[in-house]
């Protein structure tokens, strides 16, 4: 027994804990072969020498878990200190991460219509002609499903070109009144300071009964929205064509740049052009299967105004991962 205590004292290693455990309790081991002889002693003598038996075991099992578990903590400590790792050391390298200024921005237009009750809606970015032509009043052969514009896979699927798709489903799936926005990533094959070939749009959709939507809620909604996004700004509305809304209308605020007075970023016109917009054109609706509703839409890229807020010339750097654009924006 003194001899087993003095031997777990001293192992170095808990692999020679295991050898010593082994030796001990193994089939071969002392304390086995004990137990084994225990049949041979007479009987009376028999409850003493278990009882002894069963003490050694239990004290020599403590003991060599009890060393084990000290040798290990020993062996950590040893590769932690030779590895050079301190968790708890404060780097003065550590750096405080930042939000993409189109995550931003993505995130502030999204607070302004949830405030208002708007849902957020998502759907696939891989989409089919339905959805993203057919349906929003985009007839075949019209010039913005030309291949120049669209990334077409094989197999008649394409990347959507905006997010009106979202609204397509959103509708097709649920009942009026609706009232929702659809935030998400576009792909359009274009690449200039303006333009990268993935960008991000919020659109808007409230669809309600038919007279009940008007022109005025449209305005009203986006001039909110507007000086949510940039503050004390002149807001005008410019008749324009979208093949999913009549009428519709482009929407300018003043230059944020030159106050109005004419300068490079507004094309000495005083005025930034922001969204498009306009009442929902009924055969959209006829093609979600919508009877008697009235509504509204309208959509934005996001990076333009992230380009505006944050003063960036050249879209492209929004997506190039240099961590310089991003530390700007801690
Ligand atoms: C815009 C401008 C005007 C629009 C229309 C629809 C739908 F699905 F309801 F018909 N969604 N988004 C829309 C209308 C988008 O983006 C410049």
């Amino acid at each position: 027994m003194t001899k087993w205590i003095e031997k777990i004292e001293s192992a170095q290693t808990p692999s020679q804990i295991e050898e010593i455990r082994i030796a001990i309790f193994g089939k071969k081991g002392e304390l086995t072969a004990a137990f084994a002889q225990m049949k041979d002693a007479p009987n009376e003598d028999k409850p003493r020498i278990a009882k002894e038996l069963n003490d050694h075991k239990a004290r020599l099992n403590a003991l060599l878990n009890e060393k084990k578990v000290s040798l290990e903590t020993e062996a950590l400590k040893e590769a932690m200190k030779a590895e050079g790792i301190d968790a708890s050391l404060y780097s003065p390298r550590s750096q405080r991460g930042a939000t993409h200024p189109v995550m931003d921005t993505m995130d502030r237009v999204i607070e302004y219509f949830t405030n208002l009750n708007f849902s957020v809606e998502t759907g696939p970015m891989v989409e089919d002609d339905f959805h993203n032509f057919e349906a929003l009043n985009l007839p075949k052969y019209h010039p913005a499903r030309d291949m120049q514009d669209t990334f077409y896979f094989k197999d008649e699927k394409l990347l959507r070109t905006h997010t009106s798709p979202v609204q397509i489903r959103t509708m097709m799936k649920t009942k009026p009144p609706i009232r929702m926005i659809a935030p998400g990533s576009v792909f359009r094959r274009d690449y200039d300071i303006t333009h990268t070939p993935m960008f991000h749009q919020v659109e808007g959709l409230l669809v309600d009964e038919k007279g009940k939507v008007s022109f005025a809620n449209l305005k009203f909604i986006l001039e909110g929205f507007l000086h949510h996004m940039f503050g004390d700004v002149e807001v005008r509305f410019r008749p324009s064509f979208f093949p999913f809304t009549e009428p519709s209308a482009e929407v300018d605020i003043s230059c944020i740049f030159c106050a109005g007075e004419g300068c490079r970023v507004c094309s000495k016109t005083g005025w930034l052009e922001v969204l498009g917009c306009g009442i929902v054109d009924p055969n959209v609706f006829d093609a979600v299967g919508y009877k008697d509703v009235s509504g509204y839409a309208f959509g934005l890229g996001i990076e333009r105004f992230a380009m505006l807020i944050h003063q960036i010339p050249d879209l492209r750097s929004l997506f190039e991962g240099d961590i310089r654009l991003l530390e700007q924006f801690r």
